[in-house]
């Protein structure tokens, strides 16, 4: 039996063209099917009630996580209020992970970190979730599979859950369920979760808003040493990893080591009673990862420590409710068929210079009077 996985967009085409060989009916010691696995069924089926996904997920079945996460990232309206409340009854065992971005240009070595990373914190009995959620398919069209074997040790471990999250075409877009992704994958148990996003401008602040801390991949002698970084993005970083600092490449990662933190030294820390650091690392040898994550641990001790972790996330909160509000009115309005109508003829006389945009703008919001 052929079946794309479940992550895939309904209306994808080639690219996402997999198969998934079906799985046993029985438990894995053989024994005839329980209630998990009638649930299993029926999620495969997608009839599962309110409480079977919220169990599912407060069990940790992997299954009904990967369901759930689906329901929350479709957009029907019917899909959205089951969904919503899903969301609702597990809020309560949410929260209590540590939120981790990584962004970086493509190549960078993003997955290839998480991967290094990742395996250890497998050794540490952490349990991870990853959400890929810019993979590099929007770029290469066709990759979300190789991404996932560039985790491929990590993709085997039973504590890791990783989760690329197709972007939706468009290129870069950090998709708006991933903070609901985030608090199910919490409420599944994954104590550290990484977002993994390709640094393209907007995302990188996105992403900032929805982690406790955000970290920058960068890579030496790829000619963007300082001249070519947007400071914006340099300020968001709670720290600076220069990646593949191997072989020749040692000297070069030492030297952008030093500049990065030169220059970081004029910017302002975007945590307060935290100064960003910079280090170097290998995800190929694995030099460096574990100072990394020694380094985050740090972090997160001194930041709980004074309360900006907590206030953080009260404020992330904030902006989350806002974003929504924003999202659904905008949406609403262009879909609303009196602005639909206007739309098109007011569109081209700005273009023709019949009127300036601030008519048209203000046309079409007295458009639904
Ligand atoms: N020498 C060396 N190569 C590395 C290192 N980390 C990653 N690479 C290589 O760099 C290439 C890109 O690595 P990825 O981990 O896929 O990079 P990414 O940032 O996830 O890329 P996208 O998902 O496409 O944005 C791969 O061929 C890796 O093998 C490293 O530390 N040293
Ligand atoms: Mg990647």
């Amino acid at each position: 039996m052929n079946k794309k996985p479940e992550w895939t967009p309904a209306n994808a085409g080639k690219e996402y063209a997999t198969s998934v060989v079906k799985g046993k009916e029985s438990q894995h010691d053989g024994m005839p099917g329980s209630r998990q696995n009638k649930i299993r069924k029926a999620a495969a089926r997608r009839k599962l009630s309110i409480d079977d996904y919220v169990q599912g997920v407060l069990n940790h079945d992997r299954t009904i996580l990967a369901q759930t996460i689906t329901l929350i990232e479709s957009n029907s309206e019917k899909h959205f209020e089951k969904g919503q409340e899903v969301l609702r009854q597990l809020l309560p065992y949410t929260g209590k992970s540590l939120r981790i971005g990584i962004t970086g240009v493509p190549g960078a070595g993003k997955s290839s970190f998480i991967e290094a990373l990742g395996c250890q914190l497998m050794s540490e009995n952490y349990n991870l979730a990853v959400l890929a959620v810019d993979p590099s398919s929007s770029l290469s069209k066709g990759s979300v599979l190789g991404d996932k074997t560039r985790m491929e040790m990590l993709s085997r471990h039973q504590n890791c859950f990783i989760r690329p999250s197709p972007s939706g075409g468009k290129l870069g877009g950090v998709t708006r369920k991933t903070r609901e992704t985030t608090l199910i994958c919490e409420a599944a148990g994954f104590d550290v979760i990484f977002i993994e996003t390709v640094g393209v401008g907007q995302n990188e602040i996105t992403v900032r808003s929805m982690v406790d801390f955000f970290l920058l991949l960068k890579i030496a002698g790829a000619g963007d040493e300082l001249q070519g970084i947007k400071k914006g993005v340099i300020e968001l970083a709670d720290a600076i990893l220069i990646n593949k600092a191997d072989g020749d490449n040692l000297k070069r990662a030492e030297i952008a080591r030093r500049d990065f933190a030169n220059a970081l030294h004029y910017l302002k820390s975007p945590t307060n009673g935290w100064t960003p650091e910079v280090l170097t690392c290998s995800a190929v040898t694995g030099d460096g990862i574990y100072s990394g994550w020694e380094m985050i641990k740090r972090f997160e001790s001194i930041v709980r420590g004074s309360g900006f972790f907590e206030q953080r996330r009260n404020q992330q909160n904030l902006r989350w409710v806002h974003d929504l509000v924003s999202e659904r009115l905008l949406n609403e309005f262009y879909a609303n068929p009196r602005i639909k109508a206007l739309l098109p003829q007011l569109e081209k006389d700005v273009i023709n210079g019949k009127i300036p945009p601030t008519q048209a703008a203000w046309q079409l919001l007295h458009g639904l009077e």
